[in-house]
């Protein structure tokens, strides 16, 4: 294919708009992105690039984005090498959000990259908003966001600039949004509570800027979150707020070299040999490891279920994977009682290729937000078990979009209890047993579909953005 060629200013000659994405750190906002990338350059007739900050804090993550290129040559990859940064001034901090910090300390770098690569409108990750739209702003390129999170949690991002404001001096409580709703305190995220957190600096003025931006991309759909994006536009949170544009669910790159296909615990040639629907899908995302206490509870969870279930464990407590090392991690005997009905994994899994086999029936879930669209999208219920960050938020939003079942007592990250084992045995069975339930997950897959078809809401929305840009070109 020959590539196009340039005008003086860099954009593509055939008028296409030249679209680069700025995505930032994690596989949930690296995931995203790259399903933005297809959809804007596969389908919506985009010239697009992809920043590819490097060194990725993860080996997921380049992975990921190497797939990326190889299976699209058409989407453009543009590196990024980060400054260096000095992370002893927040001894402890969460490697994710330090290198959200050494992102946006690199800034002034992005200037000259895309001054070389000739934008015509940028997207980047919220994550960035504050240091990239200044930057956007000099080189007169509209800056766009892409919201990795639920319209609930942009809400909150949105509105908490002002609650800052009419509550100075006291503490974090219930966040209660003009026209949308009120956030309980026990579901704002851990690190807001505390001023003085490297996240929280970050969010605040993130928060402050998103309404700089040209517009807001959020990976969510009617059917999910219609109302609060209605309140959003309405202007009953913040006034004048940018345009936001309802996109989701953001669609899976099926490509075997995206999806690094290892499979190492055959876990699809399992799933094949399981009934339809009578698989309990455990699995609590790529950020954080589960306390020991916890996955002992949820062991006993899942063998007092009686149900069959694929089990992915993540802790930074053990690092390889063999059986050895699990049995001490969920209890001595756990995975010889299991053996026929339980497969256990440390390995990373494609959830996609998962969630859309027959033999799923219910997804245990830590509410990360593209677990959560793609549960959605599969239409398989959720039982919400959030631990950290927006996962309370989100989890509201399962629980009142039907899709499945928070128990919003339970504990979660930092609280001194843990879920026992038998509250977790108790709502797998009644979730499994629920037809209500699955027939309402199964109808919010087909409202997915919908809303991405042709002529769909979010099809139109990416649509209407790509127009959007190319006026801009
Ligand atoms: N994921 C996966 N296999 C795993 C763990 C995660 O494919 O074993 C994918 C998952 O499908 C999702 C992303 O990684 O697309 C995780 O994003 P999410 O927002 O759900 O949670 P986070 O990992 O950011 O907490
Ligand atoms: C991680 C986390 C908490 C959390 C989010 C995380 C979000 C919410 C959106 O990714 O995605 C958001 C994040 C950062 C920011 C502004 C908005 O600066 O632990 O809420």
């Amino acid at each position: 294919e020959a590539s196009p060629a340039m005008t003086s200013s860099g954009d593509v000659a055939d008028g296409r708009p030249h679209v680069v994405l700025i995505p930032s750190a994690g596989m949930g906002h690296l995931v995203p992105f790259g399903r933005l990338a297809v959809a804007l350059s596969s389908v919506h007739g985009c010239d697009v690039s992809v920043v590819t900050v490097l060194p990725t804090v993860s080996t997921a993550e380049l992975k990921h984005l190497e797939g990326l290129f190889d299976a699209f040559p058409a989407i453009r990859r543009l590196d990024f090498q980060l400054a260096a940064f000095d992370a002893s001034e927040f001894p402890g901090a969460d490697a994710f959000f330090l290198r959200f910090e050494a992102i946006r300390r690199s800034a002034p770098l992005f200037g000259p990259l895309l001054a070389g690569a000739g934008a015509s409108a940028l997207v980047t990750d919220v994550t960035l908003t504050s240091i990239v739209i200044p930057v956007a702003k000099e080189m007169r390129i509209p800056c766009h966001i892409l919201f990795t999170s639920s319209a609930a949690m942009l809400s909150l991002c949105a509105y908490f600039p002002t609650y800052l404001e009419d509550n100075a001096g006291s503490g974090i409580g219930d966040v209660d949004i003009p026209g949308v709703f009120r956030i309980p305190k026990a579901s704002i995220p851990q690190a807001l509570h505390d001023p003085n957190h490297l996240f929280t600096g970050q969010f605040v003025e993130n928060s402050r800027s998103l309404a700089n931006a040209a517009g807001i991309l959020v990976n969510t759909f009617d059917a999910l979150d219609l109302e609060t994006v209605a309140a959003l536009q309405q202007g009953s949170a913040v006034s004048s707020f940018p345009p936001v544009f309802s996109v989701g669910p953001l669609l899976p790159v099926c490509s075997p070299a995206v999806n690094e296909a290892k499979n190492p615990a055959n876990y699809i040639e399992w799933l094949d040999a399981q009934p339809a629907r009578s698989v309990v899908y455990v699995n609590f995302g790529s950020r954080k490891a589960i306390l020991g206490v916890q996955l002992k509870e949820l062991a006993a969870g899942l063998e007092a279920s009686g149900h069959r279930f694929l089990w992915v464990v993540k802790s930074t407590v053990v690092d390889k994977d063999d059986a050895a090392e699990l049995s001490e991690l969920l209890g001595e005997g756990f995975l010889e009682r299991v053996q026929k009905r339980g497969l256990v994994t440390k390995a990373w899994v494609e959830q996609e290729e998962v969630l859309k086999h027959e033999s799923v029936g219910l997804f245990v879930s830590h509410c990360g937000w593209n677990s959560v669209t793609e549960a959605a999208t599969s239409g398989v219920p959720v039982l919400a078990f959030p631990r950290m960050g927006d996962q309370r938020v989100n989890a509201g939003v399962v629980a009142r979009a039907g899709l499945g079942v928070w128990v919003d007592s339970w504990s979660w990250e930092g609280e001194d209890w843990v879920v026992s084992g038998e509250d977790l045995s108790e709502k797998v069975k009644a979730m499994m047993a629920d037809e209500v339930l699955r027939k309402t997950a199964a109808s919010l897959g087909v409202a997915a579909a919908a809303a991405v078809a042709n002529g769909g809401s979010s099809y139109r929305c990416l649509a209407d953005f790509a127009r959007l840009c190319l006026a801009a070109t």
